[in-house]
């Protein structure tokens, strides 16, 4: 990590770059994996498991039978931790229902909003090293609360052809229709396309490496949306002279440990918790199981010691951080001077694991500076806003001749036409 004492603003640029992402060299591959799932549909699906997964599988779909094994897999007290995020994703996310309410914007012309949900989403949950079944509450949760009528899913199965059962039982939990063996860009062209088994969905949701991020942005320039441009996970500490410096080296640590391109920024007003912070992210690193990642995700990291909160606030919106944590007296006059952020977690309680998985927030947010512009998955993820209006007689002499004379100044004559024809049958 490196540590700045009192930068310059000429010197933030520097503090607050990502590391590099370059995903241009992986386009022309991707796009021939692409073209196969489209034209070669399931039997191309196999083929790249096949030579990615190194599997061989007869049917993509997960059984009923697979889900039953899983269920009985998984260890009972893991099983509750489950349903305990669940229902609490589930309150939080329930409570965003939208409510569109008609307006009156003239008399006799009513105007409103109603929340439509997506039909079909597709889910992609990745495998690795440690399977993030958390991120299948996270999307699938409000998926259903929306009310999504298919809501698949896409994961990779291991070498067996077996797919992680605390996936298949979170699946199960959060309300997923039907799951497919299938990962990385298979996944994603299987999901965007439709093959004889993967239905086609019309937006695609989740987290993955840089293959699967490269197939999302080719996909979602035809004629599929997807959740966000997504990048590295990300988190800023803000911390004041009173901050519990255990706390924050364990919150710092909790995102290096994500990948070796994961970033940490530690931000404070207090030259004594700097070091204290930098001591402690040293003797805990030690002890952790995935230290060699964390070590490599803390050397793209910074430590910065600023003159006061005001300006420590700058500097994290100038970062625009997916997570944000203030460990801080006053968190709440600080939390008020939030622009671009993610997630805020406030005060020396809220860590970011309590949000990653079970306080009832979606882990799934805007990295690499675009908290500036999205927001993190929501309710509105999963919906459509179709808006509506009524017009009666009173509407048309309310707004029949600025249509008329706004129409005629475009030279648009048979819009023009559309609202004259309706006049002129109120005179008649
Ligand atoms: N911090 C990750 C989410 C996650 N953490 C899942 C643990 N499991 C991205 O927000
Ligand atoms: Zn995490």
């Amino acid at each position: 990590m490196r540590t700045y004492r009192y930068p310059q603003q000429n010197e933030w640029k520097e503090i607050i770059q990502r590391p590099h992402l370059d995903l241009s060299k992986l386009h022309a591959t991707v796009t021939g994996v692409l073209n196969d799932i489209k034209e070669h549909g399931d039997e191309a699906v196999k083929k790249y498991e096949a030579q990615f997964d190194h599997v061989t599988l007869h049917s993509l779909a997960v059984s009923a039978q697979e889900m039953d094994e899983a269920e009985h897999l998984l260890d009972d007290k893991l099983k509750a931790a489950i349903i305990l995020a669940h229902e609490n994703i589930h309150a939080f996310h329930a409570a965003q229902k939208f409510e569109g309410k008609p307006i009156e914007t003239r008399q006799g012309v009513t105007c409103w909003q109603k929340s439509v949900a997506i039909e079909k989403v597709g889910l992609y949950i990745p495998g690795g090293t440690a399977p993030l079944f958390s991120t299948v509450l996270m999307l699938a949760t409000p998926a259903k609360i929306a009310g999504c009528s298919e809501i698949v899913l896409c994961t990779p199965p291991n070498s067996e052809g077996k797919v992680n059962p605390a996936i298949l039982y979170a699946a199960q939990v959060a309300g997923v229709n039907r799951i497919f063996k299938a990962g990385g860009v298979q996944a994603i062209g299987a999901m965007a396309y439709g093959t004889e088994s993967v239905p086609k969905v019309y937006k695609i949701f989740g987290p993955g490496n840089q293959y699967v991020m490269a197939a999302k942005q080719q996909v979602s320039l035809d004629e599929v949306a997807i959740d966000m441009p997504a990048g590295p996970s990300e988190v800023c500490v803000i911390a004041d002279h009173q901050a519990n410096a255990t706390f924050v080296a364990a919150d710092l640590l909790s995102q290096a440990e994500h990948g070796i391109d994961s970033q940490v920024l530690l931000i404070t007003t207090s030259e004594e918790k700097l070091q204290e912070i930098q001591e402690e992210v040293n003797r805990q690193l030690q002890a952790l199981p995935r230290k060699e990642m964390a070590a490599k995700a803390l050397e793209n990291s910074n430590y910065v010691l600023v003159s006061d909160l005001d300006e420590a606030m700058k500097l994290s919106n100038a970062y625009a951080p997916e997570h944000l944590i203030l460990q801080v007296e006053d968190y709440e006059a600080l939390a008020e001077k939030v622009i671009n952020a993610g997630s805020v977690f406030l005060g020396k309680y809220a860590c970011e694991s309590a949000g990653d998985y079970a306080s009832g927030t979606n882990h799934t947010l805007p990295t690499h500076g675009y908290a500036t512009a999205y927001s993190g998955v929501n309710l509105d993820s999963y919906c459509r806003k179709v808006t509506f209006q009524h017009l009666t007689e009173q509407g048309i002499r309310e707004i029949g001749r600025a249509v008329e004379l706004m129409a005629e100044a475009e030279q648009l004559d048979a819009h023009r036409n559309a609202m004259t024809v309706r006049i002129k049958s109120l005179k008649a």
